[in-house]
C-alpha cells in the first residue's frame, strides 16, 4: 500500500550532514505536508486524550505508536527511512516513538543529554522531533547546544540556562571550531522537523500559560550494536508486522 507523503521535497546532503555533525542538531522549517500535519495533530490529540486512563510501565505517551494506528504507520514510512538512513546509514534499527505534546502552562524539561555507545563513537543515535504547530523561543522551545553532542556525555543535567553555563558549559569550547560552547533558544514554524544527535545538550522552555498545546512527536533511530536505554517496545509490538519496518524492531 502507498502511503501518503509526509514531507515536502527538501535537501539533506553533505553539506547539511556537516551542519548536524558539527552543531549537533539540524532544522528543517515547513518541512511536514499540511496533510501530515492534519493526521499527527489527530493522532496526537488521540494521544493526549488516553493520558489519564494511562498504564503505568505502558504509557500511551512513551509507546505512543503502539496506541495510534497513523503514528505506528510512520515507523517504516519510506520518507521517514529515507532521511533515517541519509544521517545513520543503511544499517538502522527503530527505538522509540514519543509523544511530546505540552499544554500551555506545561514545565518544559530541564537540561540533558542522552546516551548511547560511548564507547563506540561510530555507532550513532538520532531524535527526529516533528514539531507539528511549531514553537516560539521561550514557549515550550528546544534550546540546544551547537557542539555539546561531540563530548559524547550522556551526564549533563542543569535546571536552568545559569547553572549550565555556571556547570558543564564552563570553559568548554567546539571541539571543532575551538569557539566557546553557547547555549541557542531555537524557533520553529509551523510543520518543523528537528534532528538531533542523542548526545546534544538540549532543554525546553515551559509553555506559556494562555498559549494552545504544542503537538509534538519524536522518532528515534540508531545503529544496532550497543543496549539502548530509551528502547520502548513492548514485545508484542516487537512482534507486530508494520510496513516498511521489517528487521527494524530488534534491539540488534
Ligand atoms: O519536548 C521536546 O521538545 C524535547 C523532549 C526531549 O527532551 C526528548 O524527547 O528527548
Ligand atoms: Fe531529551
Amino acid at each position: 500500500m502507498k502511503q501518503e507523503p509526509i514531507f515536502q521535497p527538501y535537501k539533506f546532503g553533505e553539506q547539511q550532514k556537516a551542519i548536524l555533525d558539527r552543531d549537533g542538531h539540524f532544522i528543517f522549517p515547513n518541512l511536514l505536508t499540511p496533510q501530515a500535519c492534519e493526521r499527527l495533530t489527530e493522532s496526537l490529540s488521540h494521544i493526549q486524550s488516553l493520558a489519564s486512563a494511562a498504564v503505568k510501565g505502558h504509557e500511551p505517551s512513551r509507546f505512543s505508536a503502539e496506541y495510534d494506528e497513523y503514528l505506528e504507520s510512520l515507523i517504516g514510512h519510506p520518507q521517514m527511512l529515507e532521511l533515517a538512513r541519509k544521517i545513520l546509514g543503511e544499517n538502522i534499527r527503530y527505538d522509540h516513538c514519543v509523544g511530546l505534546n505540552r499544554p500551555g502552562g506545561n514545565q518544559g524539561i530541564r537540561w540533558h543529554s542522552h546516551g548511547y555507545s560511548e564507547d563506540h563513537p561510530s555507532l550513532g543515535f538520532v531524535r527526529i522531533f516533528f514539531y507539528v504547530n511549531g514553537f516560539d523561543v521561550d514557549d515550550g522551545g528546544l534550546k540546544a547546544v551547537p557542539g555539546s553532542h561531540l563530548y559524547r556525555d550522556r551526564k549533563i543535567h542543569a535546571p536552568t540556562d545559569e547553572d549550565l553555563r555556571k556547570g558543564w558549559l564552563a570553559g568548554k569550547t567546539h571541539l571543532i571550531t575551538h569557539a566557546p560552547l553557547e547555549i541557542l533558544p531555537l524557533s520553529a514554524p509551523v510543520g518543523t522537523v528537528a534532528l538531533m544527535w542523542t548526545h546534544a545538550a538540549h532543554a525546553v522552555s515551559p509553555r506559556k500559560p494562555d498559549s494552545d498545546t504544542r503537538w509534538c512527536v519524536v522518532y528515534a533511530y540508531r545503529n544496532p550494536g550497543r543496549p539502548s536505554g530509551a528502547r520502548w517496545i513492548s514485545e508484542a509490538f516487537e512482534q507486530k508486522p508494520i510496513a516498511g519496518a521489517e528487521g527494524l524492531m530488534s534491539l540488534y
